[in-house]
């Protein structure tokens, strides 16, 4: 049996018995046709890099929260892409941003519709990945976006920006407008959210050298990407630390809620606040004087270098190792360590540049 029709065969049967007993049905009699598992699934074949990009296929994006204008930007540009490359877009989600029993149950959706691929932001890597190893099982591709999973959940990794650069460079941006002095917090998004654990984990390395010797942080806070809780968090973090100096807000949703918590608040322009936001978003407040400078990629690119990931690896152009090369647009791109494909460098906003970015 071929492997294109096997996986049919395996969807549909997921779609009518249970999603488990399907696959350990499918997995154990195609051995040789299909992935065991993620890692299998790197190693699985050799990529052609002259294989022609297959069209008419349907690939499934899954962001952490359908209702965040980031992932609608983000999407938007994969929407796009797959229009360009011949292929159909859909998009499922929660709109909340910690139901990761959601997530589960819009992957398992997904493989039951048989999508040739999906894309995937992850809100809690542990939660999704016997439901994506199932769907690599079934022949689907799973390329995850913005928030990885274990390298073994996913052939492939597309990665707004380096994780390290992006933690160590928010820490550089506000220790520079703080005068390297002072105590600062940072405002996240869910606990679990592989992303935003990553950025956070290099900003405490970072903090590590010598000279921010007096700069403190005293606190994570959780917004959950969620405008009324981020506020009320920001709130609650000036509450119980009056003399905060600063803080780092990895989220778009979160350092939106933040600025506009202290734009209306006695500690404009004297607490600092900087992170991750949009041009839109936050260019009131960087004219306002509340925000200094603070940094993100373009989601749209983002959506749409997810999209002709999961194009390529469709058509057996990449297969998820380290080396391999694919090209989009103009850009070739060339997979890194545990199939990570990374878009680019971020723009760091401020007063003199923000008005040159529309999204
Ligand atoms: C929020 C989400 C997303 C993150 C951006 C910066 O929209 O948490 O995962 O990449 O912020």
């Amino acid at each position: 049996m071929r492997t294109s029709s096997l996986r049919h065969t395996c969807a549909a049967l997921a779609a009518v018995t249970s999603l488990a007993l399907a696959a350990t049905a499918c997995g154990g009699t195609t051995k040789n046709d299909v992935k065991d598992d993620g890692a299998a699934a790197s190693s699985a074949g050799k990529a052609n890099p002259d294989a022609a990009l297959k069209k008419g296929l349907t690939v499934g994006f899954l962001p952490k929260q359908v209702n965040n204008p980031y992932f609608t930007s983000a999407d938007k540009g994969g929407e796009q892409a797959l229009t360009e490359l011949g292929s159909k877009y859909k998009e499922v989600g929660p709109s909340s941003a910690t139901d990761t029993a959601g997530q589960v149950s819009y992957v398992n959706t997904l493989t039951q519709q048989q999508v040739d691929a999906m894309a995937v932001s992850a809100q809690d890597p542990g939660a999704l990945c016997t439901a994506l190893k199932q769907a690599m099982k079934n022949g689907i591709k799973v390329v995850t976006y913005d928030s990885d999973t274990t390298a073994d959940c996913r052939n492939a990794f597309v990665s707004q920006a380096s994780a390290e650069d992006l933690g160590r460079t928010e820490v550089r941006l506000l220790a520079e407008q703080i005068g390297y002095k002072g105590e600062i917090a940072i405002l996240s998004a869910a606990q679990t959210a592989t992303n935003q654990n990553t950025w956070i984990g290099f900003m405490k390395e970072e903090l590590k050298d010598p000279k921010y010797k007096d700069v403190k942080l005293v606190k994570v806070a959780y917004g959950n990407d969620d405008a009324q809780q981020s506020f009320q968090q920001t709130q609650g973090l000036l509450q119980e630390y009056p003399n905060l100096k600063g803080i780092i807000s990895p989220t778009t949703v979160g350092i939106k809620a933040a600025a506009q918590y202290l734009s209306g608040s006695k500690y404009k322009g004297k607490v600092r606040l900087t992170g991750l936001g949009t041009p839109n978003d936050m260019r009131k407040y960087v004219k306002n004087g509340t925000v200094d400078a603070f940094e993100l990629w373009d989601p749209a690119k983002l959506g749409d270098l997810a999209a002709r990931a999961a194009v390529a690896l469709v058509s057996g152009r990449i297969t998820g190792k380290e080396g391999e090369t694919f090209t989009a647009g103009s850009t070739t791109y060339t997979l890194g360590k545990d199939g990570v494909i990374n878009l680019g460098k971020p723009t760091v906003f401020d007063a003199e540049n923000i008005d040159r970015y529309d999204f």
